[in-house]
């Protein structure tokens, strides 16, 4: 409503300008403001005809008032600022009209969906120029949809929000108005690059490739407008199984050429398609190790292919061996990844992006920080998290993901004075902070942030109506990582809930933020404790078991007896796993003292009595924290119900909610008997409060 009652000048060429233009067209048409389109420089765009100028200020042509606009601003270093770069804008107030300007069409689309944000107050007199930039450059999100129906995994692996959006029965979908809403979704949220199939890619979706690249052709079409580049996860066996070669080696001549011509055949298609997603040698996909090559080759051959069309290949970390032998103790998973890639270190090409998972196993709802990310100063490496909440009650829990991912993002793998988390993935960003490195400099240029979508064609996108937060958080802190996730919470409560509401909000604001500020330590007090990770149902990775994967091939196990539990990663008697963290990481993990509570068990076998910082026992922290869990979800079901009562939200809404709640509290209650009777009968520790254990 701010922009679609107002007097608002569009001003610049090209695509991603008229999707600006259309917006605010669309806005005035609900609400009774005017939009006047303008290609060319005429006027001072600040002369008070209109109430909102939204101007592209391409290097080389001036733009009237703009350099008014702009004056004020310096760079973070004190310098005057030259330009605002790729994908940034400067929002500000001159003459009382709100003007952004961008250098490219994207920052002003982005600019625009900053003003949606700030509604009203973007038109505050007296608003100090503001200048935007993301901190990392590549924001994407991998789906893991499949075009035919996979019968184990379904559709969308690990998806809990219906069928793809993309596809259905073995086809496209005819048609693409919900991904049209989908990519102005995204792109509101700050999104620039999607993979559209899974990253096991079967037979079907391998063929996307080639016969079947004109779908991939259409869904960019869509895309493209929002500034949204499309990329394509790969089988890397495709030149045998699409080319009919008699192998796919990647130092073969024969198999480079194909790749050529396959990635020549795309940008034909696609001429700003992105690149290609590839999992390779990992829970039985292809690779490279199949012909005695490294990854390296693997990945650089690929590069090669795309290097013509500025393509990248993200090509994930996430190798280890899950036929595992489960007695062998000196194997340990967490280290597979580092073991794998720290010692290809500068030999992969520059459009490589090695992209790690932000743990070292595989999205427990707490683990610690990759080492990998330390330890490869000079390639471009990308963190990838996962908004769908395989491990994270699967969108039947309310779980909001912000503030985990804000918490990795900000941690300082070298010590509290050197780089973040983020400034690896940023690389030498447009903000100036490169990564890669201790001291924040001299690293690769980032690969930036990925995220397993958690969206499908469910109603409300995404499940659970409420974990929408998790993917507009997602988006919000790829492009300020510094963030924080509870004011990003806010935005989406904002933008999402507050439009529908007749009245005052603030109760609604009030819940909403009851129920989801905690809701990810809540769900780790429900489930396996601290950092111990897993205790689920193999397979589909919902609701305890505490043994379910302990004597499987995968990897993950907990090794509880009547004396202890946890995995011994140190370098004095375990795995070696604290080794691959530089100091003082190294150091601390090592030492069962010092090692953070909520990961001793991702490091340290302990006994039950082991008295943690917090002053608790192990055993007393696992029957507390259980049945605090438990509880805070009935208390959640609570607020919710409450808010039912005043009629502040649609009835449908109110329903699905209730609903996802009442299974909610039947998880959590479940997670709470299963894990304390475990935990009672191996130690025979009795509960100090002397609560019912079954
Ligand atoms: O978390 C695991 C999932 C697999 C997934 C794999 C991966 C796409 O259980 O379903 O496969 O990670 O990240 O490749």
């Amino acid at each position: 409503r701010a922009i679609g009652s107002r007097r608002t000048l569009v001003h610049g060429a090209g695509l991603l300008v008229g999707t600006v233009h259309q917006e605010v067209e669309q806005a005035c048409a609900r609400f009774g403001g005017t939009v006047r389109r303008q290609e060319e420089a005429a006027g001072d765009i600040c002369d008070g005809t209109f109430d909102l100028v939204l101007a592209l200020s391409a290097p080389g042509r001036s733009t009237p008032g703009a350099e008014a606009v702009s004056a004020g601003l310096r760079e973070e270093d004190g310098r005057p600022l030259e330009a605002i770069g790729d994908e940034g804008f400067v929002l500000a107030r001159e003459g009382g009209v709100t003007v952004v300007l961008a250098d490219t069409p994207a920052g002003l689309l982005y600019g625009l969906f900053q003003v949606v944000r700030l509604g009203e107050s973007a038109f505050d007199r007296d608003r100090a120029a503001e200048l935007h930039r993301p901190a990392v450059r590549r924001r994407m999100l991998d789906h893991w949809d499949n075009i035919d129906v996979h019968p184990v995994m379904g559709q969308v692996e690990r998806g809990y929000s219906g069928g793809s959006i993309f596809w259905r029965d073995g086809g496209p979908r005819g048609d693409l108005t919900r991904v049209r809403a989908y990519a102005r979704l995204l792109s509101a949220s700050g999104v620039n690059a999607v993979a559209v199939n899974n990253v096991n890619v079967h037979a079907t979706e391998t063929r996307l490739l080639t016969d079947r690249l004109g779908d991939v052709a259409d869904l960019a079409e869509v895309f493209r407008p929002y500034g949204i580049r499309v990329h394509l996860s790969v089988n890397f066996a495709s030149p045998v199984v699409l080319g009919g070669l008699p192998t796919a080696d990647p130092l073969d001549e024969g198999v480079r050429a194909w790749w050529a011509e396959a990635a020549g055949r795309v940008y034909e298609a696609i001429p700003d398609f992105g690149g290609f997603v590839v999992k390779a040698d990992s829970e039985g996909q292809p690779g490279p190790f199949t012909y005695g090559r490294s990854h390296a080759d693997g990945a650089n051959m690929l590069a090669e292919a795309l290097r013509p069309f500025d393509g990248v290949v993200n090509w994930r970390a996430f190798v280890y061996n899950h036929q595992q032998d489960w007695r062998d103790r000196s194997t340990d998973r967490a280290r597979a990844a580092f073991d794998h890639f720290a010692p290809l270190d500068g030999e992969f090409h520059s459009n490589v992006i090695v992209q790690v998972k932000h743990g070292p196993m595989d999205f427990q709802v707490r683990e610690p920080v990759s080492p990998v990310i330390t330890a490869m100063p000079a390639t471009r490496l990308a963190v990838e998290f996962q908004v769908t909440q395989e491990y994270t009650g699967q969108q039947r829990h309310v779980c909001y993901l912000g503030p985990m991912w804000s918490e990795v993002l900000g941690f300082r793998p070298w010590g509290p004075d050197a780089a973040t988390v983020a400034a690896v993935a940023a690389g030498g960003s447009a903000d100036g902070t490169a990564g890669g490195s201790p001291d924040g400099t001299g690293g690769a240029e980032g690969g930036g942030l990925v995220a397993v979508s958690n969206v499908g064609d469910d109603p409300y996108w995404t499940g659970h109506p409420l974990a929408q937060a998790n993917l507009y958080a997602f988006g919000r802190l790829a492009w300020a990582p510094q963030a924080d996730p509870l004011a990003v919470l806010d935005e989406w409560i904002d933008l999402t809930f507050v439009p529908l509401v007749s009245g005052d909000p603030e109760p609604l604001r009030r819940t909403l933020h009851a129920m989801m500020d905690g809701s990810w330590h809540s769900y780790e007090r429900c489930s396996a404790p601290l950092g111990v990770g897993f205790m689920v149902r193999p397979g589909h990775h919902y609701g305890p078991d505490v043994d379910g994967y302990e004597y499987t091939p995968w990897g993950t196990y907990h090794f509880a007896d009547r004396d202890g539990v946890g995995v011994d990663r140190t370098r004095a008697s375990g795995t070696g796993f604290t080794g691959q963290y530089p100091q003082p990481w190294s150091e601390v993990y090592e030492s069962p003292e010092r090692c953070p509570d909520e990961l001793l068990l991702f490091f340290h076998h302990v006994p039950y009595g082991h008295v943690l910082q917090s002053g608790s026992t192990v055993a007393q922290h696992i029957y507390d924290t259980h049945f605090a869990g438990a509880e805070e979800a009935s208390e959640s079901r609570r607020h919710w119900e409450k808010l039912g009562a005043s009629g502040l939200v649609e009835p449908m809404l109110y329903a699905r909610v209730l609903e996802l709640l009442d299974e909610q509290v039947r998880s959590a209650e479940e997670w709470r008997d299963q894990i304390n009777a475990y935990f009672h009968r191996k130690s025979g520790v009795p509960d100090a409060l002397g609560r019912l254990i079954p």
